[in-house]
């Protein structure tokens, strides 16, 4: 009988390591993502790296950016059940509604702060799997809210740079006094 303990099973997924996550306003978190050459393996232990960090946060999703690698690969998983993992590498917005919803933002980068971001309600993405093959995906609700999120990280840009100069300053001040808490 095969012995599907073999290691050649999941050599990928075996030897997943939990990353550090950078913390606004940590100027790393402003560099622009380049695109993914080649979906290698190197990708893919990248993918299953970011996709462990992100579930042991918790978080609903997780750029590149935030664990300070700057190339264009992002991981989301909306689902209630947490199993439902979507990877995007090198996205691109393909199509997106006029219409615009305000949702309640929060970012692994920028913890405990929650606040309102309007952005498209509805987007068209085309991006890379894991294997490296191109598909598209139409997106709402949450998933819209959160691809639009991480495509910001990838651009070195964090949701609160749409809030007032004033609750920049006030998160800045917060961040300041949980960083020496640590
Ligand atoms: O875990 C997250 N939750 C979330 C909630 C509303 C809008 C966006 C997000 S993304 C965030 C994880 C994160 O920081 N991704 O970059
Ligand atoms: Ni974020």
């Amino acid at each position: 009988m095969a012995d599907f303990r073999a290691p050649q099973c999941a050599p990928i997924i075996r030897n997943m390591a939990l990353l550090k996550i950078l913390h606004y306003p940590d100027k790393r978190l402003n560099k622009v993502a380049k695109p993914v050459a080649v979906v290698d393996d190197r990708i893919r232990k990248l993918v299953a790296d970011m996709a462990e960090t992100m579930y042991s946060a918790p978080g609903v999703g997780l750029a590149a950016t935030q664990v300070d690698v700057h190339e264009r690969v992002i991981v989301i998983d909306v689902s209630d059940a947490h199993d439902e993992l979507q990877v995007f590498i090198n996205p691109e917005i393909v199509w997106e509604s006029d219409a615009l919803k305000e949702w309640e933002e929060g970012c692994l980068s920028v913890p405990g702060i929650y606040d309102f971001v309007e952005r498209q309600e509805k987007v068209r993405v085309k991006a890379l799997n894991e294997k490296g093959e191109s598909f598209e995906i139409e997106c709402e609700g949450l998933l819209a809210v959160c691809i639009q999120h991480e495509m910001d990280h990838l651009e070195g840009h964090v949701f609160v740079e749409y809030l007032s100069q004033l609750k920049q300053t006030r998160i800045r001040g917060k961040m300041k006094k949980l960083e020496k808490a640590l």
